[in-house]
C-alpha cells in the first residue's frame, strides 16, 4: 500500500469528552457482534427522525461505471484528450501572478510552508524569477555572475510500494507562461528542479504557499558547486507553480455516517469523492478509484482501501477537518488511489474502526449516500434534515424530491 501521510504533522488533540466516547468505541470492538448491534442502534434512531423509508431505495448509488480511462504512471501528456476525462483549469491570469508575488516575493519561513497530498493533480508554470545569481566569493575573493540560469525539468515525488521517496520529472512542462501538465499516480510529498548549473544534480528547497484558496510551490535558488556556489536568500520566487487538485468529470460522492454517535445524521463523518478508471500496472490493464477525502466530522479511525482519511488529511484520526467543529481543524482535501474489483463506487469498502463496514442497504437505513459532487455537506452536528428540509420526502419514496440536495438551509452547509 502506498504510503498517503505526512512525515510531519502536528494537530491540536481533542477534547476529553471526545477521547473518553472513544475508549467506549474500543471496549466494545471485543464484543463480535459490535457491528450488527450498531446498525442495529442506527436504524432504530432512523426511523424515529426520518420515518419509513421507500423499500426501493438504493440511496442515490446505481450501477453506472465511471468513465473508464487507461494510463500509466505520471505525466499525462496526452492534453488533446483530458477534456473528456477530467475538467481542465483555466490559464493563470495576470492578477493571480500578481496576487501570489505579493506573498512569494517576501522571506518565508519554512515552517510557513503548507503541505498537500494529492496523487492526480494539475501544474500549472506561474512565474520565473531573476535568472541571474552572484556566486559567493572564491577563494580569491572573486564573485561571479550566474546567467541565464532557468530553473526546469520540475520533480514531484511520491513514496512507492516499499516506503522510498521516489522523483519524477513532469514531463512537457516548463518554466514557460501556459504550461500545464497533468500528473496522474504521482504525489505531491516533495517537488524539486534539476538545477543547469550543477550538473543535472536535484535541487529541493521549496515552500508550499496559500494563496486565495490555491496551492503554490515556490523554488529558493541555490549552487553548491565549487566555483559557482550560490546561496539560497529566503525568497521563494525563482519558480513559482502552481499545483491543483485533479477533479475527474463522472466522480461521485459519498457521504457518511461513521455510527460513532448515533443520530446525529449530520452525514459528514466522512465525505469523499470517487473515480474509478483502468491502469496499465506494467502486465495488465487493472482497475483503480480515485479517492478524494473531502472532509471527516467523525473522531473514530475511518479506513478506504487501509488508508485512514483523517491523517491522508494530515490530522490525527481523532481530529475532525472540514465540518466547521469547534476543535477541528481545516485541511486540503487528500486524493489518493486504491485497487479495487468492481466498477461501481457503491462497492468501495468504508470501514469504521477496522470493525464496521458502512453500507446502504436497499430499503434500509444507509450509513452512506451518494450525491453529485456540487453536493455541500452539513456542518458539524447539523442533521442532513435541517440542512435539507426535502431529505426526509426522499428518503421515504425516492421518486419524490429528488433533486433535495440542491437547496440546504443557508448557514447550515459548509
Ligand atoms: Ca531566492
Ligand atoms: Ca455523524
Ligand atoms: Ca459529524
Amino acid at each position: 500500500m502506498k504510503k498517503v501521510f505526512f512525515k510531519t504533522m502536528v494537530v491540536a488533540a481533542l477534547a476529553g469528552s471526545a477521547m473518553s466516547s472513544c475508549v467506549n468505541e474500543i471496549e466494545d470492538l471485543y464484543d463480535p457482534s459490535y457491528a450488527a448491534k450498531k446498525k442495529q442502534q442506527y436504524e432504530a434512531q432512523w426511523k424515529i427522525q426520518f420515518g419509513s423509508i421507500d423499500p426501493e431505495h438504493n440511496w442515490g448509488f446505481s450501477d453506472d461505471a465511471s468513465e473508464a480511462k487507461a494510463m500509466t504512471r505520471g505525466a499525462n501528456t496526452e492534453a488533446n484528450m483530458w477534456a473528456n476525462y477530467i475538467s481542465v483549469p483555466d490559464s493563470v491570469n495576470d492578477a493571480e501572478v500578481a496576487a501570489v508575488l505579493a506573498v512569494f516575493n517576501n522571506p518565508i519561513d519554512k515552517s510557513a510552508s503548507k503541505q498537500v497530498n494529492w496523487s492526480d493533480f494539475w501544474v500549472q508554470h506561474v512565474y520565473q524569477g531573476s535568472n541571474s545569481y552572484v556566486t559567493e566569493p572564491d577563494m580569491n575573493g572573486y564573485t561571479n555572475e550566474l546567467q541565464n540560469v532557468l530553473l526546469d525539468q520540475l520533480q514531484a515525488a511520491y513514496y512507492n510500494e516499499n516506503g522510498e521517496l521516489v522523483y519524477e520529472h513532469v514531463n512537457n512542462f516548463n518554466a514557460s507562461d501556459g504550461s500545464t501538465m497533468l500528473m496522474q499516480r504521482s504525489g505531491t510529498v516533495s517537488f524539486a528542479y534539476m538545477n543547469p548549473k550543477d550538473a543535472g544534480n536535484l535541487y529541493s528547497d521549496y515552500v508550499i504557499m496559500e494563496v486565495n484558496g490555491q496551492y503554490y510551490v515556490g523554488f529558493d535558488y541555490s549552487c553548491n558547486e565549487p566555483n559557482t556556489t550560490v546561496k539560497a536568500d529566503g525568497i521563494y520566487n525563482d519558480w513559482i507553480v502552481k499545483i491543483i487538485p485533479a477533479e475527474y468529470i463522472n466522480t461521485k460522492r459519498i457521504i457518511c455516517e461513521d455510527l460513532g454517535n448515533i443520530g446525529d445524521f449530520d452525514f459528514n463523518d466522512i465525505v469523499f469523492d470517487a473515480y474509478i478508471t483502468w491502469v496499465w500496472n506494467g502486465s495488465a490493464n487493472v482497475q483503480e478509484a480515485v479517492i478524494s477525502v473531502k472532509a471527516a466530522g467523525g473522531t473514530l479511525p475511518i479506513y478506504i482501501g487501509g488508508v485512514e482519511i483523517h491523517e491522508a488529511m494530515g490530522v490525527a484520526s481523532n481530529v475532525m477537518v472540514n465540518t466547521g467543529a469547534p476543535n477541528g481543524a481545516s485541511a486540503p482535501a487528500a486524493i489518493f488511489r486504491i485497487p479495487v474489483s468492481s466498477d461501481n463506487v457503491a462497492d468501495i469498502e468504508v470501514k469504521v474502526n477496522d470493525a464496521v463496514v458502512l453500507e446502504a442497504p436497499q430499503g434500509d437505513a444507509p450509513q452512506k449516500i451518494c450525491v453529485p459532487t456540487t453536493f455541500k455537506w452539513c456542518t458539524e452536528r447539523t442533521n442532513i434534515k435541517d440542512a435539507y428540509p426535502n431529505f426526509v420526502n426522499w428518503s421515504q419514496d425516492q421518486s419524490q424530491a429528488t433533486d433535495w440536495y440542491n437547496n440546504p438551509e443557508e448557514g447550515s452547509v459548509m
